[in-house]
């Protein structure tokens, strides 16, 4: 989250994890358990970075914390070379590529520390509305010493992603107790663990019992079809760029006027693909009637926000009626369709079950 000033006041016990039974989630070197993290929202990967590296993290963090702080300020700016080296490292984008696929952006990362200078507590929250973009990112944290209740630690809410994405509401803090049934689990780890949890999901950290520092390396993915980013420049995590449209996050400009988009060059060299995107069977649900949906994973105009500028194909021929109501895509389907939002509301062109039917759907995006 943005905003280091947060309230210090110990964070919530309300919903404190009552067995702390193992979820299937704290893992070791062996697997990225795909199926475990959609229903839970994260995974403590233990022992993932090799170590070698994990020495030259604990010496970067040296270098970086001998630079003097500001009180208060738990952002962290002299980032040691090997973080830049980290973001596109082998060991985090072998976490990242099994849950986000094989072209993957950096929207951001940062360096950040509880210590003297500040312990408090960050009660829970989501990351989502604090930044811009499409939903799908993946947040990674690389602790770069122990970290446990005694210096701050921090704590997930499992399964809270499915609750989807909260919006700008109460501050952003989250209010346990309005939650039955979900609960704070403790992620204790030390340097060489990475936590991997999902953009929607619950999170926080209490106030430190011990001001001792801890150290925390955190990267954002998204895949690369989705142009936000924080920074001044887009930047490639692996594999190529899948949009060729770029909008930097300004601090208040999103929310005070008109979003611009941004034509940039990509900082890879690779050649900006044209968006063509299969839609997938298996990613397709049905929804009432002739309807069936899909999430895209780009932040695109859609017609609840504008005019949505994709064009829905049916093997080679667009589908006849863009920018229906979905009420007549349900009722009367034959080729109607929407884009709103992320998802596409679609009907096939004779009312069959797309996901059978042995068409094949796609994307492009038009004039
Ligand atoms: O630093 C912490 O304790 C929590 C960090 C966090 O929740 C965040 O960056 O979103």
């Amino acid at each position: 989250m943005n905003e280091p000033a947060r309230s210090e006041a110990s964070a919530t016990e309300v919903g404190a994890d009552p067995g702390r039974a193992p979820l299937p989630v704290d893992v070791g070197r062996a697997a990225v358990d795909r199926a475990s993290f959609d229903e839970q929202g994260f995974l403590v990967l233990r022992d993932w970075i090799p170590s070698d590296l994990r020495r030259r993290l604990r010496e970067g963090w040296e270098w970086s914390a001998a630079f003097p702080r500001t009180r208060g300020d738990r952002f962290v700016e002299n980032v040691a070379d090997v973080f830049s080296e980290l973001v596109r490292h082998e060991v985090l984008l072998d976490a990242a590529r099994p849950l986000l696929g094989e072209d993957l952006a950096i929207y951001f990362s940062r360096l950040m520390v509880k210590d003297e200078t500040w312990s408090g507590a960050v009660p829970p929250h989501q990351e989502s509305p604090y930044f811009h973009g499409g939903l799908r990112k993946l947040m990674v944290f690389v602790p770069l010493a122990p970290m446990n209740r005694v210096n701050g630690g921090l704590f997930v809410v499992p399964g809270s992603h499915r609750f989807g994405a909260l919006g700008r509401v109460n501050d952003h803090e989250i209010d346990l107790a309005a939650f039955p049934g979900m609960h704070q689990h403790h992620v204790d780890m030390d340097l060489g663990d990475v936590l991997v949890f999902d953009y929607l999901l619950w999170h926080g950290s209490e106030e430190a019992i011990e001001p001792r520092s801890r150290p925390l390396f955190h990267v954002v993915y998204q895949p690369s079809s989705d142009g936000s980013h924080y920074g001044g420049r887009p930047e490639l995590a692996c594999g190529r760029w899948l949009t060729d449209r770029f909008l930097p996050f300004h601090h208040g400009v999103i929310e005070r006027g008109p979003a611009t988009a941004m034509a940039m060059a990509p900082a890879s060299d690779a050649p900006v693909e044209s968006l063509r995107k299969r839609l997938e069977p298996a990613s397709m649900t049905r929804e009432r009637g002739h309807c069936t949906v899909v999430h895209l994973d780009d932040a695109l105009t859609s017609d609840a926000d504008g005019r949505s500028r994709l064009i829905l194909w049916e093997d080679d021929t667009p589908l006849p009626s863009p920018h229906a109501l979905h009420a007549e895509i349900r009722e009367q389907g034959m080729g109607r369709w929407s884009h709103w939002q992320d998802v596409v509301f679609f009907s096939a062109t004779d009312n069959s079950d797309p996901r059978h039917n042995g068409r094949v759907y796609s994307i492009t995006l038009g004039a």
